[in-house]
């Protein structure tokens, strides 16, 4: 995979997930964070939604972060109008293009949105700012409609066209084909967005990278309209797992953790116990044969390191899964010593006592506490 840039969306997509509400204060403090971790460009709800709105993007806009400044808006001039004076450093333009769209949102055909884009676009470039023009709902559009209009953009010298799967019904296989398809077409960079509704916006951001994409919009724990979009995190885990060193030489890997504590406690949810990365169980191993492998080399089960991310590996002796290996790595860390034989006899204690009821950290301890005793003072 080439080369990428984030374009993460939270203060703009994410401000569309069904409990977010982001102040002045915090949208600033997420906008540090993420120019902190390293992410290219943030994306700020439209300046035309709301005067707040306007005087945030303001507001973000002077605090000289490295990552480049984008506000989303319509097709529109009026929208256009304002968002240029807001000290972006971009313009994200969006029109829908499905027939869904042009018939049942916006009322508009081909032609008017071919005009209205050069329009936008020729105004927003001549601020000589960046421009992007996005279609929304791409995967249900006519493809020869889609191609000819993009055509026109890239003509015109947009930055980037981008590509929207606003219902989240694309597969990595469909994508790829329209991303290939595109790049043949046009000469600029190509961005897409992922919708999650059908669990495929990590695959499908990876697919779009390997066909040609250069850009990834992504939120915070994916928040966003509906479920959401491809996720920072499991992006990061994603794109880390086909270049290691690419992804720890551009982004603030121990950040990441903290970032998504930031926003789910901004929208008032948990981190998911299964999320890629910092989900409570990432790095928790239970089975005793993956233990044993593990306690030996981390590689043999984990793909991710937890130490790139700030992260700590936990070996789960508590039940009845365990094996003697993991128990005796437990042993050592307590600073007990027991021979061999006399692990696995607590090891069949431990089975035997989870065989009957859930056993915590602190029983197992005692236990093995117990045990060590009574064999100092000869009771076993
Ligand atoms: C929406 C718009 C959008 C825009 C994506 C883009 C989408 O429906 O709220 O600008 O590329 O999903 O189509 O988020
Ligand atoms: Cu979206």
């Amino acid at each position: 995979v080439n080369n990428f840039s984030i374009i993460e969306s939270t203060l703009r997509e994410g401000e569309q997930f069904a409990n977010a509400f982001f102040d002045t204060n915090k949208k600033i403090e997420i906008a540090k964070a993420l120019d902190e971790f390293g992410v290219e460009y943030i994306e700020l709800t439209s300046p035309a939604a709301s005067e707040q709105s306007r005087l945030d993007c303001q507001a973000i806009c002077k605090l000289g972060l490295k990552a480049k400044i984008l506000t989303h808006i319509r097709c529109h001039m009026d929208d256009a109008k304002i968002a240029v004076e807001t000290g972006v450093d971009g313009v994200d333009v969006v029109i829908g293009t499905s027939s869904y769209l042009r018939e049942f949102s916006h009322g508009k055909d081909m032609d008017y949105i071919a005009n209205k884009a050069t329009e936008v676009i020729n105004f927003v470039k001549s601020k000589g700012i960046e421009v992007r023009f996005s279609s929304e709902d791409s995967f249900r559009s006519d493809l020869v409609d889609l191609l000819s209009i993009y055509r026109t953009v890239d003509k015109l010298g947009v930055n980037r066209v981008g590509i929207a799967d606003t219902v989240g019904c694309a597969n990595p296989r469909q994508v790829y084909e329209l991303v290939r398809t595109l790049r043949g077409v046009v000469s600029c960079d190509i961005e897409c967005h992922f919708h999650n509704d059908t669990g495929c916006a990590i695959a499908n951001a990876y697919a779009a990278l390997e066909a040609g994409a250069t850009h990834i919009d992504t939120s915070i724990l994916g928040i966003g309209e509906r479920n959401g979009i491809t996720p920072l995190g499991g992006l990061i885990a994603r794109m880390y797992t086909a270049d290691k060193d690419y992804i720890k030489s551009k982004y603030k890997l121990h950040m990441l953790r903290d970032l998504e504590n930031l926003v789910a406690d901004a929208v008032d949810v948990q981190v998911p116990f299964n999320n890629y990365i910092t989900g409570y169980c990432a790095f928790t191993h239970k089975a005793g044969i993956h233990a044993k492998a593990i306690l030996n080399n981390p590689s043999t089960y984990e793909i991710l390191k937890p130490e790139d991310f700030g992260m700590t590996r936990y070996v789960n002796i508590c039940h009845r899964l365990t094996g003697w290996n993991a128990v005796k790595n437990r042993v050592e860390q307590l600073g007990l010593s027991l021979t061999d034989d006399q692990v696995k006899t607590i090891t069949a204690k431990i089975k035997e006592l989870s065989d009957i009821r859930p056993l915590k950290m602190e029983d197992v301890d005692n236990l093995l506490r117990d045990y060590h005793s009574a064999i100092i003072s000869g009771d076993e």
